[in-house]
């Protein structure tokens, strides 16, 4: 059946090979599903209206694999993209399993271990490239201390920058043209993880050789750990010019990493969220970073991928609602909404700055307003609790 609702490819869903392929391993249990061929992951998701896939080069190439195996594997897995019209916009690396990196990739504090890293994500934007991948992020999960009296944070910072300088350099050398997404989280793997908000991975561009290639990567799941908004990071990301990416899923305040089916959670956070992206013409991929609850078999799994995307053509269709309101429009209206976007004072003017300076103020009028927040809010929650 086919409604607003069915997923089709011009929504631009992805999802990660190591999504549906996650198979329920946790920190104390074993896994429940079993592995899941990514050939079947890209029908089976083409099947469900995806735009594409993405994945680490471990999630494709097995590591350890030859040439020859690694090109076998490649051309099988183009088979499957081009019989099914399926995209690869997104590749990343693993930098995190192997326990060569167990001290950090890009900032630990053995050499060789940074030059393998280097030269790992080179091989993997080689492989990201051939399949067609625009986009190239960077998580780094095991970028980080549990023990500061061992890590020199400045320095961990310089070389960091320094790895991101080189592989921009390399993908500029190969002409990829490949447009990095640093993905901020606070912790976990890592006690505490370098770039741990959105907010420090901006400030860490701006630090950088090439800043105009390295954008974010924001996730629900990283900026909610922090019990931050995520809508709000998602937002200064857009306002920085630095929305390269972005990953879905659903997470709960001071809980471990949960990586859930998008809107399972938060649904406030993610309903301003896809209001924002759909109302900012971010036109890139919606990408989901999550798997399924560990008590589901393959059924299960495929349900969740549904599930991501059904809510969020949900809340797509919600913010529209939103949009068209006339009560709300009247309660936006009340809350003097779009006064905000009016600038009020040309810094360029030393006139004008003056004048602000010379100005009287009768505030009293201003002291004790209803702003009707009150109202406004119970009409959102009214839309999503689906009575308007
Ligand atoms: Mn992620």
């Amino acid at each position: 059946m086919s409604d607003d609702l069915t997923p089709r490819p011009e929504h631009k869903f992805t999802f990660g090979l190591w999504t549906v392929g996650n198979q329920g391993r946790d920190p104390f249990g074993h896994e429940t599903r079993p592995a899941l061929d990514p050939v079947e992951s890209v029908h089976r998701l083409a099947e469900l209206g995806a735009y594409g896939v993405n994945f680490h080069d471990d999630d494709l190439v097995p590591p350890g694999s030859s040439a020859a195996e690694r090109d076998a594997v490649v051309a099988r897995f183009r088979t499957a993209l081009d019989d099914t019209g399926m995209k690869v916009p997104m590749a990343t690396t693993n930098l995190f399993s192997d326990p060569v990196f167990a001290d950090g990739a890009f900032t630990a504090n053995d050499p060789t271990v940074r030059r393998y890293a280097m030269h790992k994500t080179m091989k993997a934007m080689d492989l990201g490239a051939e399949l067609g991948a625009q986009v190239y992020v960077m998580w780094g999960g095991r970028e980080g201390v549990e023990v500061d009296a061992a890590k020199d944070v400045r320095a961990a910072l310089d070389r960091y920058a320094e790895a991101v300088n080189v592989l921009c350099a390399y993908s500029e050398a190969q002409g990829y043209g490949l447009r990095f997404a640093l993905e901020p989280k606070p912790n976990e793997p890592r006690g505490d993880i370098f770039l741990p908000t959105v907010g420090h991975a901006l400030a860490f561009i701006e630090q950088l050789e090439w800043p105009d290639l390295v954008g974010l990567n924001p996730e629900f799941a990283h900026e909610t750990m922090s019990g931050l908004s995520f809508h709000h990071a998602v937002a200064q990301t857009l306002w920085a010019g630095k929305l390269f990416h972005i990953d879905l899923n659903a997470q709960r305040i001071g809980k471990f990493d949960q990586d859930f089916r998008f809107g399972s959670e938060g649904q406030r956070d993610a309903f301003y969220t896809v209001r924002l992206l759909e109302s900012s013409g971010w036109d890139g991929m919606r990408h989901f970073d999550a798997h399924a609850y560990r008590t589901e078999d393959r059924d299960g799994v495929w349900d969740f991928a549904l599930g991501c995307m059904r809510t969020y053509l949900v809340l797509a269709e919600k913010a529209r609602r939103f949009d068209t309101d006339p009560e709300i429009a009247e309660a936006l209206a009340t809350a003097n909404v779009s006064s905000l976007e009016v600038p009020q004072v040309d810094w360029n003017d030393a006139a004008a700055v003056a004048a602000l300076r010379a100005e009287e103020f009768d505030v009293e009028p201003l002291r004790g307003r209803g702003h009707g927040h009150e109202r406004l809010d119970q009409l959102v929650n009214e839309l999503l609790l689906g009575v308007r």
